[in-house]
């Protein structure tokens, strides 16, 4: 209901108070509340005493302009937009039993976004909350090279199209200059060995001010890195046509090797904590089978999966 009055707001154009209150059946203070509401969460509205509330949207995601500059062959050919969802990654698995290989559902905000092991995941306007239902032919035991080349596609757009330098730490955070700015989470349905598909989910900070997480996030974003706001819609492009190159070449050696060479945990001091146990030493090198091998005071030490805590660079130890 406090985004109720969102649905009357266009990008760009005026709208007075008056009208929105009659349409919504409400009293014009009850839509200046949903204006004040919809500020604090982070939409940029104009005000007029004449005119009325203007959306401010330089780049509102448009998933038209998406579609007809789409470089795919087939990744994003059905994509559903929303203004708002709970979660794309649950708007994805309702879709993905009959919903073919490759679509994709992306959100202007998400009210419920989700990261791994049900902690939340922010998602104002301004980003990129996107997930992609794939059906690579694949078992389950190899689900995770999805996740590799998920990973690796958001950090190779990144750099080429703004030249940032993007590391993935394991298991699938992208980070710059140590900094979070994207965060990837796959859920896979699988009978048995076979897999049935796989939704990845991609949250990017594009532009937004870091500054409104909590500190000890350590978030950045685009914006952020290159001190002004960048087109959304292209990079969404550009983000499903990496995806969709990886993917075609999901199981050979070079998206291992390049998911590998891209990596911002090995050679550092992590602490791990994880199903196999809580381990803190050097982690030593990346598994084809994307596992993670630590030096501890005990012996190697590999995982599968698990929380990863930077500590010091392997030099400042
Ligand atoms: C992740 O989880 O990093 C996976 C995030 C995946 C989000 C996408 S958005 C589209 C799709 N739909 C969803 O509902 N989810 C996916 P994890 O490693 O558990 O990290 C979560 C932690 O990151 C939180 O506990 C915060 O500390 C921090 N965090 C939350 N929101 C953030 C943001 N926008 N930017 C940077 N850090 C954030």
């Amino acid at each position: 209901m406090a985004h109720g009055a969102l649905c009357f707001l266009c990008p760009g154009l005026w709208i007075s108070g008056e009208e929105i209150a009659a349409q919504m059946g409400v009293s014009r203070a009850a839509v200046w509340k949903q204006v004040r509401a919809l500020r604090a969460s982070g939409y940029r509205i104009e005000s007029s005493p004449r005119r009325g509330y203007r959306l401010l949207e330089a780049d509102r995601l448009d998933p038209e302009r998406i579609r007809s500059g789409l470089q795919t062959k087939f990744l994003g050919r059905e994509l559903h937009y929303f203004r708002e969802v709970e979660s794309t990654n649950d708007v994805s698995r309702s879709l993905a039993e009959s919903c073919p290989d490759g679509t994709v559902v992306l959100a202007e905000v998400q009210t419920r976004g989700r990261g791994r092991l049900a902690r939340s995941w922010a998602s104002p306007p301004g980003g990129i909350w996107m997930s992609v239902v794939l059906k690579p032919a694949l078992p389950l035991s190899r689900a995770y090279r999805a996740n590799m080349a998920v990973s690796l596609a958001v950090a190779k757009a990144l750099s080429r199209l703004y030249q940032l330098r993007a590391a993935i730490k394991w298991p699938n955070d992208i980070l710059i200059g140590g900094r979070k700015i994207s965060g990837i989470l796959m859920e896979v349905r699988a009978e048995l060995d076979r897999l049935d598909y796989v939704i990845a989910g991609v949250g990017l900070n594009v532009n937004i001010d870091p500054s409104r997480f909590p500190a000890e996030w350590n978030a950045t974003s685009i914006s952020d890195q290159l001190g002004h706001d960048v087109s959304r819609t292209e990079l969404v492009q550009e983000i499903l046509r990496e995806i969709e190159e990886a993917y075609l070449k999901l199981g050979s050696e070079e998206i291992f090797e390049e998911w590998r060479s891209l990596s911002a945990t090995t050679g550092r001091y992590v602490r791990i904590s994880s199903l196999e146990g809580d381990f803190e030493g050097e982690a030593v090198s990346l598994g084809e089978d994307g596992s993670l091998c630590i030096k501890t005071e005990n012996g190697l030490q590999r995982v599968l999966a698990g929380d990863c805590l930077h500590l010091r660079g392997r030099e400042e130890a």
